[in-house]
């Protein structure tokens, strides 16, 4: 995102693997990535979703690991007790990092551990795996966004994504989301949004006051006993902190969370962009840092809202997921079917896969967390203003489901600013902004009833044909009038 100020015209597609720190350190011009280092300790056949890069410069400095080196993630058989927990440990000589589900009722408690310098991991995680107690035991992935910056400027009239075939300005290949404003939707401040992400500058003229959760006032108290002390506007799971917009050099650490938070609900003001739903409240769960999130985090994220939800009565309807790589995850998957069983979808990023920058197969090629099969999951493919496929963009006839804009959108980034961006990122918000403003014209309906309505309004589209379940596009208005 370094490309805000660099002021050159390239986008450039990031491979689902991006090191945003990478690609935030370099000039427009010569953006890239280096290939990731294969990665080990995956069962045989496998296949570690580290998609790389276009060439790069020498100038670039060198990728980081596609999971936390000396740390896993252990799910626990149920009901395994924490002696039978501390033996397993105790075995290997693993340290407790935290604990990262509770296992509450027949669920799987799940720890991150941290081995031993000493000892061969590869043999740690083998004796550990073995333990009568252990159900699983996997690397502690980190996760990218799937977003690529471009230019820093912000142009009237340049918001395409929100248009329609009928509306002023038109474009047929947009969301539709204004024929649904002008039907009178405009989203609802009861219905909310967890943006699982980098943090939200919250204080951006064109977010003010969407961002927050209900339940919670900046007094050094955990007023609604969730355990986050004073997560007004979420929390940020990568600092531990009630602090969800750090902002950083040039925005770079709150960016693309800003961004995506944009389309989802930036004010309808005469200012600025304006999000799919002029009105919605949005809740930060920043996980992402310029090193990529860890799978262990991202957890705990996807369960901040589960229990929000089902233990505080905030109504959370979707989470947007504008991130991926790293490998399949167990405990990532759990948590996802979690979020499932309360009713909360899970808007997902295809992915922008390919080491020459050009999308891959999902179904071959997996990308998490949209390859999981959750029914909760919504995969999304990004399209360009003249309705092909973005090149950058993942696809799969079984595991993407819907194309929605994901080239040149523009939308808030921080420090008060717009920038122009590219990636399943900026698509995938879209389609998280349509569960949203479907939700406030449909108050009672169901996560499946939701995800129905959006993926059967699917408009046909020819880029997305034969390579995505609906074969089409996003059409919120549609979808809407179902
Ligand atoms: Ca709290
Ligand atoms: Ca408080
Ligand atoms: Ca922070
Ligand atoms: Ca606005």
């Amino acid at each position: 995102m370094s490309q805000l100020l660099a002021g050159r015209g390239q986008r450039i597609a990031v491979a689902a693997a991006v090191v945003a720190g990478v690609a935030l350190a370099v000039p427009a011009a010569t953006a890239g990535r280096p290939a990731l280092p294969a990665v080990s300790g995956t069962a045989a056949g496998q296949v570690p979703t580290s998609p790389t890069a276009a060439p790069i410069p020498a100038t670039t400095s060198p990728a980081a690991p596609d999971f936390v080196p000396g740390e896993v993630l252990v799910g626990y058989e149920p009901g395994a007790s924490a002696a039978a927990r501390g033996l397993a440990r105790g075995r290997v000589g693993a340290r407790l990092v935290e604990q990262v589900a509770s296992g509450a009722g027949k669920a799987r408690q799940v720890e991150l551990l941290r081995l031993p310098e000493a000892m061969n991991r590869g043999q740690a995680k083998h004796r550990l795996a073995a333990d009568p107690a252990v159900a699983y035991v996997e690397p502690n992935w980190i996760y990218r966004e799937q977003a690529t910056s471009s230019d820093p400027y912000f142009t009237d009239g340049s918001l395409w994504g929100m248009y329609g075939r009928r509306s002023d300005p038109a474009n047929r290949f947009g969301s539709n989301a204004a024929a649904a404003w002008a039907a009178g939707q405009t989203g609802s401040a009861r219905v909310y949004v967890g943006v699982i992400d980098e943090g939200i500058q919250v204080s951006h003229p064109d977010l003010s006051r969407r961002v927050r959760n209900p339940g919670e006032t900046a007094n050094g108290v955990d007023d609604d006993k969730n355990g986050y002390v004073d997560d007004v506007h979420g929390w940020d799971f990568s600092g531990n902190d009630k602090k969800v917009y750090d902002g950083g050099m040039l925005g770079l650490a709150d960016n693309h969370g800003t961004h995506v938070a944009g389309t989802i609900g930036a004010r309808a003001n005469d200012a600025g962009v304006v999000g799919v739903n002029w009105n919605v409240r949005m809740i930060s769960a920043k996980f992402l840092t310029s090193d990529g999130g860890k799978a262990s985090d991202a957890v705990r994220a996807i369960d901040y809202f589960t229990d929000l939800k089902v233990n505080h009565g905030v109504n959370v309807v979707a989470t947007n997921n504008s991130w991926g790589g790293g490998g399949y995850s167990q405990a990532l998957r759990d948590a996802i079917e979690r979020a499932n069983r309360a009713g909360i979808l899970f808007v997902a990023a295809a992915g922008n896969g390919g080491i020459d920058g050009i999308g891959d197969d999902n179904d071959t090629t997996p990308s998490y967390p949209a390859a999981y099969g959750n029914r909760n999951v919504i995969s999304v493919a990004a399209i360009t203003r003249t309705g092909a496929l973005a090149t950058f963009s993942n696809y799969g006839l079984s595991g993407v489901d819907i194309g929605a804009p994901g080239q040149d959108i523009a939308s808030t980034t921080a420090y008060d600013s717009y920038s122009f961006y590219s990636g399943t990122s900026m698509a995938t918000p879209h389609v998280a902004g349509a569960v949203a403003l479907y939700a406030a014209a449909h108050p009672e309906a169901s996560s499946a009833a939701i995800k129905s309505a959006l993926l059967d309004s699917a408009v046909p589209t020819a880029s997305l044909s034969g390579i995505t379940v609906t074969g089409g596009r996003l059409d919120i208005n549609a979808a809407l009038t179902r």
